[in-house]
């Protein structure tokens, strides 16, 4: 038995970026997000974040869409439950199709206000197993080689341990070399094209292969999402290894792509595979087969970023992730910030997520409100 949640808010929250984020599929300038809080019956008040973008880019889930099918479908399904546990969630949400995001961010909620209610961090109910997390950035493309060095010197003095670069076709290898000379060979330097290569196309090919001299760490997502055959026979073709964000979209998928050696390294972000407990298991499944993984990001706000922190504290998170600190991405985040140490983040140590909303930010931010009530 779990929490009996007698309503869910949804709260939509738009706050300005930093600086423009620039990938092969958008540019944008807020994070509109959308908050889902539970009120237990009698019990501590859950807080989830549902990661999907404004535009149905990066993946076919969006905001509004995902507000609407967990108004009209997932929330039903869990008043119609009597109390699930947060575990049974995903099982209790699995006739309705897809919508991964939009089922993680229920689970999250739900899983927030059950281990407030038992005392119980995040961090220890999903199994972390380090106090502090390594942290990397992910840098939009930018208008020039000299503007993406002078970025890359900014995050590099603040301690960030990984550099990835987005590409996209005609924003790539001149970019990596200009990047890897400056920086040297000790650079940990990666790149994430958000599938905007084909194997159709030579001159993505060729585009590929000449990344290979530039000792990437990985090159995320070149093809597209359902493609992880092609990713496979790719993976002959270049020498910079593989690492899949977008295809990845449960445990079984992961064991897939590894078996047929379409990637060397998985990018695991809760939103994509369902929650934070599928997540688990992607971890799991990446651990017993050797392949290394790390925690995505979705310029989270700082609910979502606490979760994320503690999966990214579980054993086989052995490359730093795309955990930023806030100001990476918010000059006021909807929490108190989370502010790098040393190139690492603090695992948060209270119960459940183990960070607030702070009220100034709800108010500052938040563009809608709407209580579902059982
Ligand atoms: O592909 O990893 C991605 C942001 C939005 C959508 C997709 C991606 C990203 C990022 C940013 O790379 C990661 C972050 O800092 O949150
Ligand atoms: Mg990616």
């Amino acid at each position: 038995m779990g929490m009996q949640i007698d309503a869910f808010e949804l709260r939509r929250v738009r706050i300005p970026l930093v600086t423009p984020f620039r990938t092969s599929f958008s540019t944008e300038t807020h994070r509109d997000a959308l908050l889902v809080r539970s009120f237990a019956h009698d019990g501590p008040t859950g807080w989830g974040e549902c990661v999907a973008d404004v535009q149905p880019l990066y993946s076919p889930e969006y905001v509004d869409g995902a507000a609407d099918v967990i108004e009209r479908y997932l929330i039903p399904r869990i008043f119609a439950s009597h109390g699930p546990a947060a575990e049974d969630v995903a099982k209790l949400l699995s006739r309705v199709q897809g919508h991964p995001m939009a089922k993680a961010a229920l689970e999250m909620t739900i899983l927030d206000a059950e281990l407030k209610s038992q005392g119980i961090s995040f961090g220890q109910r999903l199994g972390a197993s380090r106090e502090r997390v390594d942290c990397g950035v992910s840098v939009g493309i930018q208008g020039s080689v000299a503007q993406l060095i002078d970025t890359v010197a900014g995050y590099v003095a603040a301690g960030y341990k990984r550099i990835k670069l987005k590409i996209e076709p005609g924003s790539d290898v001149q970019f990596v070399r200009g990047v890897r000379e400056h920086f040297g060979p000790d650079l940990l330097l990666s790149t994430d094209a958000n599938a905007a290569y084909s194997l159709d196309n030579p001159a993505h090919i060729a585009a590929m292969q000449a990344l290979d001299p530039f000792a990437l760490l990985m090159l995320e997502q070149p093809l597209a999402p359902a493609d992880i055959p092609g990713h496979a026979a790719l993976a002959q073709l270049i020498a910079s290894p593989i690492c899949l964000d977008e295809s990845i979209v449960s445990a079984k998928s992961a064991r897939y792509a590894i078996e047929i050696g379409a990637c060397k390294i998985i990018n695991i972000k809760p939103g994509r595979v369902g929650g934070y407990l599928e997540a688990v298991k992607v971890h799991n499944v990446c651990a017993e087969r050797g392949i290394p993984v790390w925690c995505g990001g979705m310029l989270e706000t700082g609910i979502g970023r606490a979760a994320n922190i503690a999966l990214a504290a579980l054993p086989n998170f052995t490359l730093p992730g795309d955990t930023s600190e806030s100001k990476r991405y918010f000059a006021q985040d909807i929490t108190e910030p989370f502010v790098l140490e040393h190139g690492q983040l603090r695992v948060p140590t209270g119960p459940g997520i183990g960070v607030e909303p702070l009220a100034s930010s709800l108010k500052e931010f938040t563009t809608s409100v709407k209580l579902i009530s059982r």
